[in-house]
C-alpha cells in the first residue's frame, strides 16, 4: 500500500536503535565496537591512527572508516602502516556523512562483520564517522560506545553550544592543545563549558602532535574494554 511504502523508504529495515548483540554465533564476547565522530579535520584519522600504534601489540583491532566520495583516511592508514592492510575496511557514504552511521548503518554493519570473520576473533574495532557537524551521532545499533572529537581551533565556544556529540558521547575529546597559544583559546574555560553540558561524563584533552599524546584516549578505551570483557558472556 502506498502508506506502507512510505513507511519502509523512511525507516530502512536494519535501522535500529538497540545495541547489536555483545555475543558472537558461537556465544563468545565479539570485538567492542567504538565510533569516533566530530566536525571534519578535527583529529579523528590521527587519533584512530595513534590508537592502533598505543594498542596494537596488545590487542587484536580492526577499523572502519567512513568518507564522503572517497577512501581518503583509509588510504591515510594504510600508508602510515597503523595497521596489516585487511584490518581495515572503507565504506564510501555518498551523501550525508551521517545516515551511514547513524539511520541506514547497514554498510557499516556489514564491513565490520566481515572485518570479525576475515581476520578476527577481534578485541576492539574503531568506526571512524565521515565527520560533519556537532550533530552526528552514531546508532547504539553500530557502536557500543561513542568518542566525539572537537578541536581548539575550531574555538573555544564549541563545548558551549552542545549538541548531542558534545552533551551526550561517553568521551568528549577536546584534541590540538598545542594550538590554543595560536588561536588565543582558554582551555580551562573550555573544561568548564563542557562540564556544564557533560556533567559527570568525562571530557580530556590531547595533542596528538606530542609523543603518547593519544594516552588519555588509549587509557579511556582500555578501562571500556576491561568493562566490556567482564560483561556476560
Ligand atoms: N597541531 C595539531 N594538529 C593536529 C593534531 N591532531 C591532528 N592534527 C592535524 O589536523 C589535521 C586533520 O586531522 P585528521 O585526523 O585528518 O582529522 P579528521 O578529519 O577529524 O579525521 C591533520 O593535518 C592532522 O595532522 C594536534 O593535536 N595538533
Ligand atoms: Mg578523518
Amino acid at each position: 500500500m502506498h502508506l506502507d511504502h512510505d513507511l519502509d523508504e523512511r525507516f530502512p529495515h536494519r535501522h535500529t536503535y538497540r545495541a547489536a548483540d555483545p555475543k558472537r554465533a558461537d556465544g563468545t564476547r565479539r570485538a567492542l565496537r567504538i565510533g569516533l565522530g566530530g566536525p571534519v579535520g578535527t583529529g579523528k584519522t590521527a587519533t584512530v591512527a595513534a590508537l592502533c600504534r598505543a594498542l596494537r601489540d596488545e590487542l587484536s583491532l580492526a577499523v572502519v572508516t567512513n568518507d564522503i566520495y572517497t577512501r581518503e583516511d583509509a588510504e591515510f592508514l594504510l600508508r602510515e602502516a597503523v595497521l596489516p592492510p585487511e584490518r581495515i575496511a572503507a565504506v564510501e557514504t555518498g551523501a550525508c556523512p551521517h545516515t551511514a552511521i547513524r539511520d541506514d548503518i547497514s554498510a557499516n554493519l556489514e564491513a565490520v562483520e566481515d572485518l570479525e570473520d576475515a581476520v578476527g576473533p577481534l578485541d576492539l574495532i574503531l568506526v571512524e564517522s565521515g565527520g560533519d557537524n556537532l550533530t552526528a551521532t552514531f546508532s547504539k545499533g553500530l557502536v557500543d560506545g561513542q568518542i566525539f572529537v572537537i578541536d581548539v581551533a575550531g574555538g573555544d565556544d564549541i563545548p558551549r553550544k552542545g549538541g548531542p556529540g558534545v552533551t551526550t558521547a561517553d568521551l568528549l575529546v577536546i584534541n590540538k592543545t598545542d594550538l590554543a597559544p595560536y588561536v588565543g583559546v582558554d582551555l580551562e574555560g573550555m573544561a568548564r563549558d563542557a562540564k556544564a553540558q557533560r556533567g559527570d561524563l568525562p571530557v580530556v584533552f590531547t595533542c596528538l602532535k606530542a609523543e603518547h599524546g593519544v594516552r588519555p584516549v588509549s587509557e579511556w578505551v582500555r578501562a571500556r574494554l576491561a568493562a566490556w570483557a567482564a560483561g556476560p558472556a
